[in-house]
C-alpha cells in the first residue's frame, strides 16, 4: 500500500512539473539592442504563474531604480480589440484600470504579478514585454516585434 501511495505521489509530481513547463513561456532577447542603456536592455522575458496569479518576469542587463516603473507588459486577449498594459499603475484596459498589479524589482529581475481575472480569465493571450520612458518609443522589447502566446 505504501509503495502504491509513493508511486502515485511521484506521478502527481511529474504531472505538476509538466504542467508548469507547459504554460511557462520564455523569450530570450539579444543584449546591446536597447536605446536606453543597460538598465533597459532586456535579456529575457518570462510568462508563467505563481501562487495562482499570472507572473511575468523581465530580466534586464543592469537594472536601476527607474527600471521597475519603466517596464511594461503589453497584452492582447482574443476577442478584445483594445489591449491591456500591466505596469506599476496596475492592469489597464485602454484607459481603464481593471485590476491591481504587484511589481517588484529583485536585482535585475522585474517581477509582475496580477490576476488572470483582470484580463477576463482568457484561455490564452498574446504578450510583449517592453521598457520605455513616458511618451517615448520603447527602449527595447521582447519579443523584438509582435507578440507571443501564453496559454493558461
Ligand atoms: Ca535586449
Amino acid at each position: 500500500m505504501r509503495r502504491i501511495l509513493l508511486a502515485g505521489a511521484a506521478a502527481t509530481a511529474l504531472a505538476t512539473a509538466a504542467l508548469a513547463i507547459a504554460d511557462t513561456t520564455v523569450i530570450h532577447d539579444p543584449l546591446g539592442d536597447s536605446s536606453g542603456g543597460p538598465a533597459f536592455d532586456i535579456r529575457r522575458a518570462v510568462a508563467g504563474h505563481a501562487n495562482g496569479r499570472l507572473e511575468h518576469i523581465v530580466v534586464v542587463e543592469d537594472a536601476d531604480r527607474f527600471t521597475k516603473r519603466e517596464t511594461f507588459i503589453f497584452i492582447h486577449r482574443p476577442g478584445s480589440s483594445v489591449g491591456y498594459v500591466v505596469s506599476t499603475h496596475g492592469v489597464r484596459h485602454g484607459t481603464t484600470n481593471v485590476g491591481p498589479a504587484h511589481v517588484d524589482r529583485q536585482g535585475n529581475r522585474i517581477v509582475f504579478r496580477f490576476d488572470a481575472s483582470s484580463l477576463g480569465s482568457p484561455e490564452r493571450y498574446r504578450w510583449q514585454a517592453f521598457t520605455a520612458a513616458p511618451d517615448e518609443k520603447p527602449f527595447d522589447a521582447a519579443p523584438d516585434s509582435g507578440t507571443v502566446v501564453h496559454r493558461l
